[in-house]
Parts: C-alpha cells; structure tokens; sequence
C-alpha cells in the first residue's frame, strides 16, 4: 500500500493533487488543518493536511463485492478526433466526496440537484468547521447560517399582486389562502381579477371563493376588460390577480404574458411547487427573466421531504422568497417564514 500526505489551501484543492496522483481509487485516511510556517505561533499560514492510500497491486473483488458508485466514475483522458491532444473530462458531480465519518448524514446532500453551483464551497466549508471544533453541532450551526446569509424574503408593496406559474401548482388555491389573510387578518378590502377564462371551472373556482370570503371578483377576456376591471377595484387596498396555468417550459407562454400585462404597478409572484424536479423549476424561472417578478411562491411543501429547491432558486437568483403553503386548507395553509425560518426547514428536513 502506498501512502501519500498532501498540503493544499483547502480539503477540495487537496483532493485535486491526491486525485492527480494517485487516481480516483485513493482512499482518504486522515484530514486536519495545520498551521505552516510562522514564528513563535505568530504569522503561520492555515492549511489542510490530507493523507490518503492506495493499493499498489489492487486485490481483484468479486464484482457482486463491488461497491455500487453514487456517479459515473471520472472516465480517463481520451484522445479527441483531430490529434493527440487528451481531452480531460469534467469532473460534474461532488456526490463521490467522502465526508468524515461523524459528517456522513450530510454526504448525500452534496448530491443534490440544487447544491450543484455551491457543492464545493460546502464541502470545505462543512468539513473544515468539523476539523476546527470536531463538533457536528457546529457544522450544522454554519450551515443553517450560509443557507439563511443566500435566502431573502419579501412583502408585497404594489397594490396589485398577481400569481403566475406553470399548470395546477396551486396558484387559485395561494390566491384564495392571500386573499383570505388580507380580507380577514389585516382587514384590508381586497378585490379580484381572473384573467384564467380557459375553462368555465377556473372562474366557478374562485367565485366560490369570492362569496365565501365575501369579495368582489372580476373576470376579464381580454386586455381592455382587464384595466377595466383594475378600474372598478381601484378602491380596494389589495387586488389580487389570477392567471391560467401554462407550461412555462414552452418561452412562447411568458411572450404572452409580457403582452397581455403591464407590470409597472404589479407585484408578480412565480409560483412552483416543491414536488417538480429542480432541473425543471430552473428552466421555468430562466424563461421569467424577462418579467419583473417580486418574488417566489413555493407550494406544496407539505408533499415532499425535502425542500432544497428553495435554497438553489434563491441562492443562484437572488429572488426573495414571498411565501410557503402547506396544505390544501383555505385559509390556514399558508406561511410567511423568515430567512432564518426557511434555513432551518430546510436542513432539518435535508438530514431526516
Ligand atoms: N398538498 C397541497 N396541495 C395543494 C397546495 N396548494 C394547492 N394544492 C392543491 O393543488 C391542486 C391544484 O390547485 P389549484 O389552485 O387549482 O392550482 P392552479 O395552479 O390554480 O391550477 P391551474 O389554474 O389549473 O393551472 C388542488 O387540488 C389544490 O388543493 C399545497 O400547498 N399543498
Ligand atoms: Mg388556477
């Protein structure tokens, strides 16, 4: 067995050198910070000390014996088609890293889809913290505070909050659950537009709503009945506006929208549900980056066990958070959580 003790910046710069040298089969040993140079203990430079094994006659391992990796394994360098120059391949994913034992509930983490852009910088921030103090609750304690430092929440200010988003997240529902609370919480006198008239059960959907609460409701076919329709509710404190569920992965749909609608006195909310993949709420907000939009709607957050989806939107948009809803129930399920809140929600639920 051959071992190897490398000095780097940092445990991921260090894991480059060990994986440069001695290929992707080396297994980490040991990993601490030490101080390097200085005098009398003034001066000295941190650093990460990594030592790490390999077999140099691997034994053969029955394949059923086999560990099963979590990613592809990084391919070698293959020729391109012109030369002879090798092609390095990208190394896509943090999902291999090894975290030290008393870490290893937070490994699967840096597999997520929306840690990709910040996997690294968590790794060594997680893992460095541990080497510091070797105490797990304080790796925690830093991660809930860089997860709190990247997500920030709004208010509506305009007078006219409208809710878009793709099909069936529960944009009617959230309308409902807002107008609901600013009806009869902050008794304020709320109005509502619909401009869904796809289908004559979208309108019935939010008249019912309309009596139950004990508002007007306004449905408007076109652009002109719209203002006109912002014309009539001009002296209510809030109005609410309601829009068709479109697929948004087609950018032909926010086209409309930015046709259809003048902004400039509008909160716009996207409003997505916490159970669609990541891949896909990324690609939905890119297609909103013509639109204006005040801030995030996050739905259905009681249908999944984990809600890092947040914490990527947010981090790689800088788009405050507005709301959560939990639940079905008009009024009750709909929660306006601090950053600090949203942080601990979603890293408790992350390490269950
Ligand atoms: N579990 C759960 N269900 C929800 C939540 N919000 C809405 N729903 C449900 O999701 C379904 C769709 O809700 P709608 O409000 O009609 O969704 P929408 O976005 O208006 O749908 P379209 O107008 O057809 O695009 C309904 O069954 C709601 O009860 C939530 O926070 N949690
Ligand atoms: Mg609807």
């Amino acid at each position: 067995m051959m071992v190897k003790r490398v000095i780097a910046n940092s445990v991921s710069e260090a894991m480059e050198l060990v994986k440069k040298d001695m290929g992707e089969d080396a297994i980490i040993l040991n990993t601490r910070q030490i101080k390097v140079g200085g005098w009398l203990g003034l001066f000295a430079q941190k650093k990460v000390e990594l030592v790490a094994s390999i077999e140099e006659h691997p034994v053969q391992v029955p394949v059923s014996k086999k560990q099963v990796p979590i990613v592809p394994p990084v391919k070698l360098p293959v020729r391109n088609d012109r030369g002879t120059q090798p092609v390095i391949p990208k190394i896509v994913s943090f999902a291999s890293r090894r975290m030290p034992d008393a870490l290893r509930a937070y490994e699967a983490l840096l597999a997520e889809p929306a840690l990709q852009q910040r996997a690294e910088e968590l790794y060594d921030m997680m893992v460095s913290t541990y080497y510091k103090t070797n105490d797990v609750t304080q790796v925690e304690r830093v991660l809930l505070d860089t997860v709190e430092q990247d997500i920030r929440v709004t208010q509506a200010t305009a007078r006219f909050i409208m809710v878009t988003g793709p099909t069936g997240v529960g944009k009617t529902t959230t309308l409902a659950k807002l107008a609901a609370y600013y009806r009869l919480t902050k008794q304020q006198t709320v109005g509502l537009i619909t401009t869904d008239t796809y289908r004559i059960s979208a309108i019935e959907q939010l008249r019912t709503y309309a009596d139950i609460i004990d508002i007007p409701l306004r449905v408007a076919y076109d652009l002109q009945e719209f203002e006109q329709a912002k014309a009539d509710l001009a002296d209510c404190d809030v109005i609410l506006i309601d829009t068709a569920g479109r697929n948004f992965l087609d950018a032909g749909y926010v086209e409309q929208l930015k046709k259809r609608h003048d902004f400039s006195d509008t909160d716009v909310f996207l409003v997505l549900s916490l159970t669609s993949k990541y891949r896909d709420l990324e690609q939905i907000q890119q297609r909103f980056d013509q639109v204006p939009l005040a801030g995030f709607i996050f739905t259905k957050a009681d249908e999944t066990t984990e809600l890092w989806s947040i914490y990527g939107l947010a981090m790689q948009t800088r788009i405050p958070v507005f709301c959560l809803t939990t639940g079905q129930e008009v009024p009750e399920d709909i929660i306006w959580p601090t950053s600090a809140e949203i942080s601990r929600m979603i890293v408790e639920r992350g390490l269950r």
